[in-house]
Parts: structure tokens; sequence; C-alpha cells
């Protein structure tokens, strides 16, 4: 399907023509950071006022905004990186956003050709580097292939499953003036539901569950189908988990079929998932983990229906009895009323038996049943101070986490009603939460955005900070202070048998996070004790200018540490 009426043929350099079609495939917002390489695009975007340039002091700051803003908006986004060393810094953060499938055009300014071949400082190809972490990475080598290529990075970028795209753009092509023509955007239709005869299959096997289970996935959020997945969950009296990496919000948390996490303890999850004899991995990828582990995580003889618009997803760890792939929310929508007309009533009265069977121990449940966050006499406890953050927070707040081992305590009170309530760490590497905040504060910018972040964590791209200030971005950076890498500690311990650790303190020097945020232009304030957590927070929003709270929580391993 065609979009607009396109640019036409005319005489134009590559910068121009870079920014103008960006702009007709709908980029307004390039996050980046510039070098001698950019000088040709720098000097296009100043003229070009629509055309917003967001400085990142890093390139995996700026890639990590860019992925934030994409993943939040489901809006293409630019981001400019400068050539080898740029791209190398970017690197993690772009491997985070080939697996949250964020839809991002990254460029990189590179020598003109041929000057490469004297390895210049900064040379290198950069396609083959971009390359095994997205869709797509191409250069452009003459100025008449560049409206194609940006046309087909954007195309490819958009349609799903959707991710990151690379464009390594040589200065001679930027400088170049030609007339050429500049064509028209072009979008991938595939909103499509079933086909009836799978549908009816999938109305059969679900009929047939006694016991049936939700696996619910980020599609859910990305396609707007919280209250089709709903509807299902009550249909068929299923128990709804949050898929094992849960990195968006999956599901409206307070329904009563919502269990609350999946995890990625093996064994957890295969106790969990044995309880049913059937699971609907609904969007979702099927048992994503982390650590390995002897045990399988599936139970044997469970049937398995796999919905999801990402066939690389679909039956790939495991064979799966009906993999379909489409569009949830199409499926769902075409789904619920064929299995209203076909479910007899002794399911129905049977489904309904379920859902109140779960009440009693669902994600509402547990959280009324939690110990009230009080005044302890040692140090902060994490949960507790998880718990008042989360009590403190506006319905429209939008949290970001990489909280780490704070994150069980965060989750299990953190409601999730809205899809874009929630955005959590996608690949694992660490650096995202800081940036990828001021990133969804430009997709949303009217929401307060809270960053839940361990101390460690926070550092991996911390000058994101700055761009929040620059920016004027409202953010609230919370940063859960327990002055070591926790998880690393755990980790040695359980799986190691030792607690003599190396390289897992951020003590001597304690590092200052009020003075680093400061020097960044935020306000900043330390919390130590958990009732006071919730005044900090609140104040923080109020304000609508980007601050930063440290709490001050237990680290665990200290003589006489406050509980988890
Ligand atoms: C880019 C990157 N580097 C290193 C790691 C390994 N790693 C995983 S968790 C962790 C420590 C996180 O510490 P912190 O954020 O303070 O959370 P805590 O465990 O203390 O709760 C590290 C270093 C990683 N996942 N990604
Ligand atoms: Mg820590």
């Amino acid at each position: 399907m065609s979009e607009g009426g396109g640019l036409g043929v005319r005489e134009v350099t590559g910068r121009d023509a870079l920014i103008e079609l960006l702009l007709d495939e709908g980029v307004d917002l390039m996050f980046g950071n510039p070098g001698t390489t950019e000088l040709p695009l720098m000097e296009a975007v100043a003229r070009y006022p629509r055309f917003r340039y967001v400085l990142g002091l890093q390139e995996a700051s700026a890639m990590a905004m860019a992925e934030g803003f994409a993943r939040a908006s489901g809006r293409l986004v630019a981001c400019n990186l400068h050539c080898m060393p740029g791209l190398g810094n970017a690197m993690g953060a772009l491997y985070s956003a080939k697996f949250s499938g964020a839809p991002v055009i990254v460029t990189a300014g590179q020598y003109p050709q041929g000057h490469g071949l004297t390895e210049p400082m900064l040379y290198e190809p950069l396609v083959p580097i971009a390359a095994p972490l997205v869709k797509w990475s191409a250069e452009v080598t003459r100025l008449e292939d560049l409206p194609r290529i940006l046309r087909r990075a954007a195309k490819l970028a958009l349609t799903p499953p959707m991710g990151p795209v690379f464009i390594s753009l040589p200065g001679d092509v930027l400088d170049a003036k030609a007339t050429i023509d500049l064509g028209r955007p072009t979008r991938v239709e595939t909103a499509s539901p079933p086909s009836a005869r799978v549908l009816d299959a999938m109305v059969a096997a679900l009929l047939g569950a006694e016991r049936p289970a939700i696996i619910a996935g980020r599609e859910l959020a990305e396609r707007d189908a919280f209250e089709q997945a709903q509807a299902l969950a009550e249909r068929l009296g299923a128990a709804v988990y949050r898929e094992s990496v849960p990195y968006n919000a999956r599901f409206a948390s307070t329904h009563r079929a919502f269990m609350g996490e999946l995890g990625r303890d093996q064994r957890r999850v295969r106790d969990t998932l044995a309880a049913h004899d059937l699971v609907l991995c609904l969007g979702a990828d099927m048992l994503r983990m982390s650590l390995e582990s002897e045990i399988d995580p599936l139970p044997p003889g469970l049937r398995v229906l796999h919905l999801s618009e990402r066939d690389w997803e679909l039956a790939k760890n495991y064979p799966v009895e009906l993999a379909v792939r489409a569009d949830v929310r199409e499926s769902l929508d075409a789904l619920l009323p064929l299995l209203d007309d076909a479910a007899p009533s002794a399911f129905r009265a049977a489904a309904a038996a379920r859902l109140d069977e779960i009440a009693s121990r669902n994600w509402s449940a547990r959280l009324a049943a939690a110990p009230a966050a009080g005044r302890g006499s040692g140090a902060m406890a994490p949960a507790a101070a998880m718990a008042a953050l989360t009590a403190s927070l506006p319905p429209d707040a939008i949290v970001v986490e990489e909280a780490l081992t704070a994150t069980p305590a965060l989750m299990a009170s953190l409601r999730t009603e809205d899809r874009h309530g929630y955005y959590g760490l996608a690949s694992g590497g660490l650096g995202f939460a800081v940036p990828g905040a001021v990133g969804i504060s430009f997709a949303h910018p009217d929401r307060p955005v809270v960053a839940v972040v361990g101390d460690g964590s926070s550092l991996y791209s911390v000058q994101g900070m700055w761009t929040a200030a620059h920016f004027r971005r409202p953010v609230t950076f919370v940063i859960v202070n327990n002055r070591s890498y926790r998880i690393i500690k755990e980790r040695l311990v359980a799986l190691r048998g030792t607690d003599r650790f190396t390289a897992m303190d951020l003590r001597d020097p304690a590092i200052d996070f009020m003075a680093l945020a400061r020097g960044f232009g935020l306000s900043a304030a330390r919390v130590t004790d958990a009732a006071e957590v919730g005044a900090a927070i609140r104040d923080a929003i109020a304000s609508g200018a980007p601050s930063l709270i440290e709490l001050v929580v237990a680290d665990g391993f200290d003589a006489g540490a406050a509980a988890q």
C-alpha cells in the first residue's frame, strides 16, 4: 500500500534528500552523536526546523533513546552514529533493539568512497559489522540509489516482525547533487486473521482444554489487544502468565485471570505449567530462558498452541500442536465470536469456576496478602522500597525498569493496566533504562516517566541523564543503590558456592549519584527510609522536571542487613 503523494523528481543533494526522505517516511526525530563524517548531515539538519535532532552524549545512549522512542510509539525513528567507533559503542543497544523489535533506521557517516582504501583514522567497513543485528544492512554507493535504499529500509523496519535496519552513508554520496526521483513510502499490510479453517482448529483445541493457560506476550501491547486477551481469558477460564522475559506490559495485572510472572527458573516454570493441560502462547516468545538448566521448562505432554506474528519464534524450540502466524488482535477479534458460538454450556460453567478458583491466588490476591511496607530498623529492604514506590505512582506514569534484584518486588506491586505503562530490559544487556526512559518520554511527552534502575546498571549509559535535562523531559531516575552488583554476587554464591566477591562491589570510593545527577543538570534527593519514598517520588513527578532519587537499600550481604 502506498502512502502520500511522494516527493517526485527533483534536483537535490544527498544530505537534503536524506532528510526529506526521512520526513516523507514520517520520521521527524533523529537521535545521534555527530562527528566529522556526519558534517554533511549536520549542515543539512540545521536547515530543516521540522526535523529534530536529539543529542546523546555516547552512541549507546543515543541508540537506546531511539529504541525507547520506537518501542513506546510504534513509530519509525532515526538514529545517526559516528562511523566505526560510534557504531561499536552502539552495538549493545542495537542488540537490545533487535530483541524488542524496535523500528529504527540506524545510519552512520562514512568516509567518501575510495578514501577508505587508504585506511584513515576511524575507518572500517560498517555494513558487515551492523549486519548480524539488523533486518537489513546496506551502504549507499550512488546518490541515485538513496531513495530506493531509504524507502526499502523504512518499509522493512516497519513490516512485522519489526526491527532495526542499518544504512552507511559515505560523505561523497551526501555531498553529491543530481536530479533524482525521490519516490514515495510503502507500507506492507500484514494485519490478517488466520483462515476460517485455522480458526476452527483453534476453537476445537481450546474447547478441548480442561485447565488452559495463556502466556501473554509483547504483541498484545504492540497490537493494542489487551481487551481481546482479557475476553479470551474469561471465555476460557484461563490463568494468564506474563511471558518469561517481560519487557513491556503484557496484560492488565489486576484482571482476575492474571497470575503474574512466569519467570525464568526452569523448575518453577515447569511446575507452574504442569498444572495445565493446554497452553496458548499468545503473541509471546515460547519460554525464552536465561541460565542453562538440566530441567526442561516445558512439562512433557502439555499441549501447546502458539499464535504470533513472528514466524521465527513459532515452534522455535518446541514442537507445537498448532502454530499460527497472524496478528494477535485480528486473530482474537475473529476467534472470540466463534468461541462464543461453539462453547457448550458445560464449558462455560467450567471456565467460570476456574476463574473463581484462580481468584484466591492471582496477582491481586498475592499483592493484597503481601506484608505492608513498614519502618524497619536496619537498612531499607528493596521490597519495601519498591512497594512504596509503586503505591505513589500516578495512573499515567510510565515505568522503565532495569532494577535487577529489585525487579521481582517491583513487578509484584506495579499495576500494568495500560499497554504503555511499563518497559523493561529486552536483551539482558545493561544500559537501556536511563537513556531508554528519555526516548520513551519523547514518545509520550505528557506522561511522567519513572526509570527504576540498579546502581550498577545506571552507569552503563548514565550520560542519558544530560539529554533528559537538556530537553527538559519529565523523567524521574530512581537508582536502587545497594552499592554492588548484587545479582552477580547472588549467582556466585548459588552457582559457584563461594562468597569471595571480586569486582562486584561499587565502594571505595562510594559513588555519589546525587553529585553525578547534579553534574548533568538534574535535581537530586536521597532516601534511606521506605516511609519517605512515596513523598520523594510524588515531589519529583510533580516538579515536571528531570530528577534523580537515590534509594539507599540493604545490599543483601551486609551483616544484619534487612531481608529481601
Ligand atoms: C552490558 C552488560 N554488562 C554486564 C552485564 C552483566 N551484569 C548483569 S547484572 C549486573 C549487575 C547489575 O547490578 P545493579 O544494576 O546494581 O543491580 P543489582 O544486581 O545490584 O540489583 C551485571 C554487571 C550485562 N548484563 N550487560
Ligand atoms: Mg546494585
